[in-house]
């Protein structure tokens, strides 16, 4: 994901991680352990399209974006990806051997149907058998997402076109019946407000469109196909089964006096505007006009489907500025004066998981959690004796995890964590340039190297507390 400005600003940045190593490592010598309620589930998250090679499945949106110059950062592509499809077993040893008992992956929507209808691809659904099973071998409990971006190039229309929703219907139910004897946790879409944004109002990424009625379109589509997709996986599901949406929640703040409004516009662009209508409320009042021309009879009965759990994604919150004549009125500003960064100048705010665990809390019904994805991205160092010394990344886990088990113990109903992500992986627009793994990869050989995040946070794990 990329936000405002995403460039390096060296020097800030550097004196940005320094002293936000600092506060961070500081914190967790002062306060007690934090324990997490019996039965938290422990995990890492990763998605197809940033881990899987392109053999054997169709073209997607991103690699037609890709090979748009200019469009990733660092002229990369999601041709190679971390060669996840050949590499699993060695992936989830690392996984379970760190005491990490659960997996968030995703799958190719134009590897299971290449044209993304019709036909499907039986080599593609048989490489989600192994590594299901791979899996469940090692004591890997598997949570699928369905859609996480990598919408198939041969529907034309995209997510511009209401039919795109039906299709992704029929594609979860031929998963569904195919996984759902041995997973039992499914996300039907990844963060469709980013998707809509990022995507339809910003053209940072694919597609690359940039205006209000595309902007419009994306979200009304995906969130239809939210529903639609978990009527579709419901019926096709035995008893037991669990159907979750993930979403980018990010809570909004002012970035100065007079940008109020900015803030609330933001607010309910990137995080009501999947929320409410998935808990059975009205979009927000100012997009009506937008919507207008999109919304048929039923439909927000369709998009109403509650969820089983709610995929939390939540790197930091959003400090927003009024942006006049641009596609939503408002963009992303500074955050406050010596917050800590991250390498990809996204502000460190642990309490803001906490601020949107207590929104979901009071304001949703309090519904089943999991944190699907947190994780941030920093420069790591070479590694010195088969490991690589990340301590930036351990202390920003550190502190959310704190912020998460206060959460619990404020009443939440958060029922695990997934670190994003296992490893180093293409990240979008950014190529891969941002380093967010546990474990690094040789880009040349696809060679894995541990960081020391990696058993820091399985130490957490197997002892169900922040350490
Ligand atoms: O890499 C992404 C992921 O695909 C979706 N959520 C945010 C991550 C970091 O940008």
């Amino acid at each position: 994901m990329a936000r405002a400005g995403a460039g390096f600003k060296a020097v800030l940045r550097r004196r940005a991680l320094l002293a936000g190593a600092a506060a961070l490592a500081a914190s967790p010598a002062a306060a007690a352990p934090e324990r997490f309620p019996e039965g938290f589930l422990w995990g890492v998250a990763a998605s197809a399209p940033q881990t899987e090679g392109a053999a054997g499945r169709g073209l997607s949106i991103w690699d037609v974006f890709a090979a748009r110059p200019g469009a990733i950062r660092d002229g990369s592509n999601p041709s190679v990806g971390t060669g996840f499809e050949t590499f699993y077993p060695e992936d989830l040893d690392l996984t379970a051997g760190a005491g990490l008992r659960a997996f968030r992956f995703s799958i190719a929507w134009p590897r299971v149907q290449p044209q993304g209808a019709g036909a499907m691809n039986e080599p593609g659904l048989a490489l989600y058998d192994r590594i299901v099973d791979a899996m469940l071998a090692r004591g890997i409990r598997p949570f699928a997402t369905l859609f996480h971006w990598d919408l198939p190039a041969a529907l034309r229309g995209g997510w511009l076109d209401r039919d795109t929703a039906y299709r992704l219907a029929d594609y979860a139910a031929i998963v569904g019946r195919r996984l759902g004897d041995r997973v039992r946790d499914f996300m039907v879409l990844n963060e469709p407000g980013v998707v809509a944004i990022l995507g339809h109002a910003l053209g940072r990424h694919a597609p690359g469109l940039a205006s209000r009625t595309a902007w419009a379109a994306a979200m009304h589509h995906q969130n239809l196909a939210q529903g639609l997709g978990a009527a579709a996986l419901r019926s096709v599901l035995p008893a037991g089964a669990r159907i979750g949406a993930a979403l980018s929640l990010q809570p909004c703040r002012p970035a100065a006096p007079g940008a109020e409004e900015a803030a609330r516009i933001w607010d309910d662009a990137w995080n009501r505007a999947y929320l409410d209508p998935l808990f059975g409320r009205p979009y927000p009042a100012r997009f009506a006009a937008d919507l207008a021309p999109l919304l048929r009879a039923e439909d927000m009965r369709r998009i109403a489907a509650r969820p089983d759990f709610l995929g939390v994604n939540y790197y930091s919150r959003m400090h927003m500025v009024p942006a006049p004549g641009s596609v939503l009125g408002a963009t992303w500003g500074a955050a406050p004066p010596g917050t800590p960064m991250t390498a990809l100048d996204w502000p460190v705010e642990p309490d803001g998981l906490l601020e949107q665990l207590r929104d979901l809390r009071d304001a949703y019904g309090n519904p089943e959690v999991f944190i699907t994805e947190n994780g941030a991205a920093y420069t790591d160092p070479p590694a010195q004796g088969g490991v690589i010394a990340d301590p930036d990344r351990i202390g920003f886990l550190r502190a959310h995890l704190g912020q998460a088990a206060r959460a619990c113990a404020e009443g939440c109903r958060l029922r695990g964590y997934f670190t994003w992500t296992l490893t180093d992986n293409f990240e979008w627009a950014e190529g891969f340039v941002p380093k967010f793994g546990l474990v690094a990869v040789d880009r040349r050989t696809l060679r894995r190297t541990p960081k020391q995040s990696l058993a820091w946070l399985g130490g957490c794990a197997r002892g169900n507390v922040v350490t």
